[in-house]
Formats: C-alpha cells, structure tokens, sequence
C-alpha cells in the first residue's frame, strides 16, 4: 500500500503539553513518524512525498480567519512579548460573550482553541499544511486508482473543528480530504473514526450533511477527552439527520466488543451507498497506550484491517493518535497489512 508523508510534519517540535497540572514534553511528538516510518520499510512499503496542495482544500471546511490566526499566531505570540510557547487559558465560556473576537492573540487563543493542552509554536502551521498534503496524496490517489492508500499525518486532525484547535489537532485532515472526494464527483464519502478519543471536530464539519457519513468508536466521553462531544444521542442535524454515528465505549472494553460494535457502524456505511471510506486510524486503542484505555494486542491490529478490507470499498487510511511510541509503527502496519491479505 502506498503512504504519503511529507518531511514538513517534523517542523512542529513542540516543548509543552498541559498535562496534569504540569508543562510535560508533549505524548504528539516527531519521534511518532519516525516509528511508523522505520516499520512500513521493514514491511517494503513504498513512501512518497505529497504535493503541495496550497490553502483552498484547507479553506473548504475550515473558517478563513481561523486559518489566518493559525498561520500568524506564533510570530504575534512572540511580537508580544511572551517567553513560552502559546496555550490558551481563557475563553469564551457560557457566562461571557461569545459574539467578540480579540484583538489580542490572549484572546485569540481561546476563541479558536477547544482545549489547552496543545501548544502552539515555531513550525506548528507548517507541519499542519504537511500533514493535510499527506492526507490529500492520499486520497487523490485512492480516487485516480481504486487503491488503497495510507497518509501518515502528523499532527492528527480529527479534534479540529470549522474554527478551532485542540486534541493534537489544528486542520482536519479527514474532513480535507472527504471533502475533496466530493469536490472530485463522489456523491457520498464515509468517514469511519477509530481512535480512541471521539473525533469531535469531524463530527462538527459535517453535521448537518448527508454527503459525508461520520462514525466514530471511541472511549465514553463521559469519562474522557473530549468529554462534550461523542454521546450516542447525537446523529445529526436537518438534513444531516442520520448521518451521524457515535459509539461509546467504557474503558477496558474487550476487543471482542468492540469488533462487534464495529460491525454496526460497517452496516451503516454500507446502507447509506458510500463510495469511498476514510478511516481516522487512531492506534491509540492499544492495551500500552500511555493516555487510552481500550484493549487491542498487536495481532488484534490485522483482524481490524481485514475486516475494514471486506467492506469492499476504496479506502483511505489517515493517521490520527497512538502515543506507545514502542509500539505505534507496529501497530500501524498490521492493521494495513491485514487489509492488504483481503485485497
Ligand atoms: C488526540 B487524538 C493527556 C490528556 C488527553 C488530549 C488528548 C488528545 C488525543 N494529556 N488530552 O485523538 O489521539
Ligand atoms: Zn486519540
């Protein structure tokens, strides 16, 4: 299976993650493609280095001014006067006005930021154009040739929302690359999400469409990240009624469950005619994972890409989470090559 990588993805080389009350060196480092990397050579995958696809795909599901915030917030950050690398820690909560946007980068960041721990940088907006140029590759080659095809993107994307960062993520590489299928002439795309964490901001972009169905298996947000999003009970809106699928999960659920619960949203995607599948692989549901808590083993990663493989469609694989930086290459490459045993 051919991956898309772009070097640029190196350029965010964050120093801070807000975790547990302290500043820590962030679990969503460089050192994660570098795993994946080494392990798609040993299994003789060839890897090539995606075009460069500019802002327009970006800016068709992502706001403008929140592009231009990403892209100018590290050199205003710095133009101000701060030591640290940015992270938010004010917002627009329920009590206060939510119509205003700052002037002030301060007030920026909470306005387009969902979450703190995720900093914002040198090369933060770099390695985000990178990483949405891995996922378009990706997908623009599934399109010309029916084949599989992985983009190992770096940040991840599926906590980005229209307007906002969090999560690991600032562009929604998934939702970039849906949306880019459509614009290609495909009717319907599924988005099937199988990280660990729901993938919130996915969910957001396409609410209210039935162009794009979204389904997402993920650890119950009553209990983790993201905590407001993810329930079962939301499946859409207008016309985006029924086309929106979220199964939460407690933590500790068995493997056995979860493929279970994998054959519902398969169904789905199934009934509802896609005609190109993008899986959000996050390979954070593994047992070692350091800030997850499902339950696959290595060999549980092949089961998993040989049933994504029977549903029979184009297919497109884009990294998302996996911080057990042992064992994140490993797992990456067993659940693409279960998929290949299929095809
Ligand atoms: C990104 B992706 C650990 C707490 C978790 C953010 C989790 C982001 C996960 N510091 N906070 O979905 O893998
Ligand atoms: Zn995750």
């Amino acid at each position: 299976m051919l991956t898309f990588f772009s070097e640029d993805s190196r350029l965010r080389q964050a120093r801070t993650e807000l975790h547990d009350g302290a500043l820590v060196s962030p679990f969503e480092c460089p050192e994660r493609v570098d795993l994946v990397l080494e392990q798609l050579r040993q299994a003789g995958f060839e890897v090539r280095a995606p075009d460069a696809y500019g802002l327009e795909p970006v800016c068709a599901v992502h706001d403008t001014s929140y592009v231009s915030f990403l892209e100018t917030c590290w050199q205003a950050w710095q133009t101000a006067g701060h030591s640290g690398e940015a992270i938010p820690n004010i917002w627009p909560a329920r009590t206060l006005r939510q119509d205003k946007i700052p002037h002030s980068v301060s007030g920026q960041l909470g306005y387009y930021a969902l979450a703190a721990e995720t900093s914002i940088c040198e090369g933060t907006f770099e390695a985000a154009m990178a990483s949405k140029d891995a996922a378009l590759g990706a997908v623009e080659y599934t399109l010309a040739t029916g084949e599989p095809s992985f983009g190992l993107c770096r940040p991840p994307g599926h906590h980005a929302a229209f307007d906002q960062f969090g999560g690991y993520c600032f562009f929604n590489n998934a939702a970039i690359a849906a949306q880019h299928a459509l614009d290609a002439g495909r009717r319907r795309v599924a988005v099937l999400d199988v990280d660990f964490h729901h993938g919130n901001g996915t969910q957001q972009i396409f609410y209210a469409r039935n162009d794009v169905l979204f389904a997402s298996l993920h650890g119950d947000p009553d209990v983790t990240f993201p905590y407001y999003l993810g329930y079962a009970d939301e499946t859409g809106a207008g016309e985006g009624q029924g086309f929106n699928l979220n199964y939460p999960m407690a933590p500790g659920t068995s493997v056995a469950t979860w493929m279970k619960t994998l054959e519902q949203a398969l169904s789905a995607i199934k009934t509802h005619e896609c005609e190109l599948l993008i899986v959000s692989l996050g390979v954070d549901i593994f047992e070692g994972d350091p800030i997850s808590a499902f339950t696959f083993k290595r060999d549980d990663f092949i089961a998993l890409g040989k049933r994504l493989a029977e549903a029979g469609l184009p297919t497109t694989f884009l990294m998302e989470g996996g911080y057990a930086v042992e064992e994140i290459g490993v797992n990456v490459v067993n659940v693409l090559q279960g998929f290949e045993q299929i095809n």
